[in-house]
């Protein structure tokens, strides 16, 4: 188990798994860190180059979006920030946080044959409860991306009681999900890999073909929805995801609004 390892062995670990992985140029493994986005971003307007990697087995101050609390315990989860130069433009800047909440949705499917799904905009869900989220913090010019950087928080180990009681009817963990062992040096691996070759469909043009893996993946298609915390709120069904990577919403007189901004909570039929 991770938590058995010290920290040169952790490290280890960390770089025997990514050796390979083509995505990974530089890993930076921590013992602890406020916040890996923070820490990778500070690298990267410095010149870090794509492919760079922070990852922490404790965040002490783990985000999320709007400055809200990621909870990173020690060594019960996967807490990371990958530095990238997309080479996409600043219209699709809103598509890379999708990027590897497909790619874990395959992964779990491929190595545990775990069900999950996407939940708008960046959630990773398993029966209703979340899994994972992703931070994404761009610097865009008019008209590419000039640097990202995309943190993930992926909670492997924890047992309900591990999460804060107020998390607990909406958080689990993938262990809590499959009789096998996961092996989170694996899944970063796969899961690495596989956003990789994403992040290749995305720079290749073939935005549809992202478009529609997340869709496939979504646990809320033609579902009510209320999408809150943006500029605006709006009710309605989740009917699509635009090119872009808005949601698009349809109310009970069949109007249709595109959504850029906000979090999505699922309502009940
Ligand atoms: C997210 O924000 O879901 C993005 C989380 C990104 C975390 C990673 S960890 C590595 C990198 N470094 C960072 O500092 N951050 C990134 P959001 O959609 O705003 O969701 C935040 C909400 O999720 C909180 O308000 C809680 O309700 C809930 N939450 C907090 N910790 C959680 C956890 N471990 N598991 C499930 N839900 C959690």
């Amino acid at each position: 188990m991770p938590e058995l390892l010290n920290l040169k062995q952790w490290q280890n670990q960390v770089r025997i798994a990514l050796a390979h992985v083509p995505i990974i140029t530089r890993i930076h493994a921590l013992e602890a860190v406020n916040s890996t986005n923070d820490y990778a971003r500070k690298l990267a307007q410095n010149g870090a180059p794509a492919g760079t990697l922070v990852i922490a087995r404790e965040q002490s101050a783990g985000r999320g979006r709007l400055d809200r609390i990621w909870e990173s315990p020690a060594n019960l989860g996967l807490w990371f920030s990958l530095v990238l130069h997309p080479k996409i433009s600043a219209q699709h800047s809103g598509l890379l946080g999708f990027l590897p909440a497909i790619a874990l949705v395959e992964v779990l499917h491929q190595i545990y044959q775990i069900t999950a799904g996407t939940k708008w905009p960046n959630d990773v869900w398993i029966n209703r409860k979340k899994i994972a989220g992703i931070l994404c913090e761009s610097q865009v010019n008019a008209r590419q991306v000039v640097f990202a950087v995309i943190g993930m928080g992926i909670n492997i180990y924890q047992k309900l009681e591990d999460f804060p009681e107020f998390l607990r009817p909406r958080a689990t963990s993938i262990q809590q999900s499959t009789p096998l062992r996961v092996d989170a040096f694996e899944l970063l691996k796969q899961l690495l890999t596989l956003w990789g070759d994403l992040l290749w469909t995305l720079e290749s043009g073939l935005t549809a073909m992202i478009i529609e893996h997340w869709k496939k993946h979504c646990v809320h298609m033609q579902q009510p929805i209320w999408i809150t915390g943006g500029p605006e709120q709006f009710r309605g069904k989740f009917v699509d995801l635009s090119p872009d990577g808005a949601a698009i919403i349809e109310n009970d007189h069949g109007e249709r609004k595109r959504i850029f901004v906000g979090e999505s909570i699922l309502l009940e039929e």
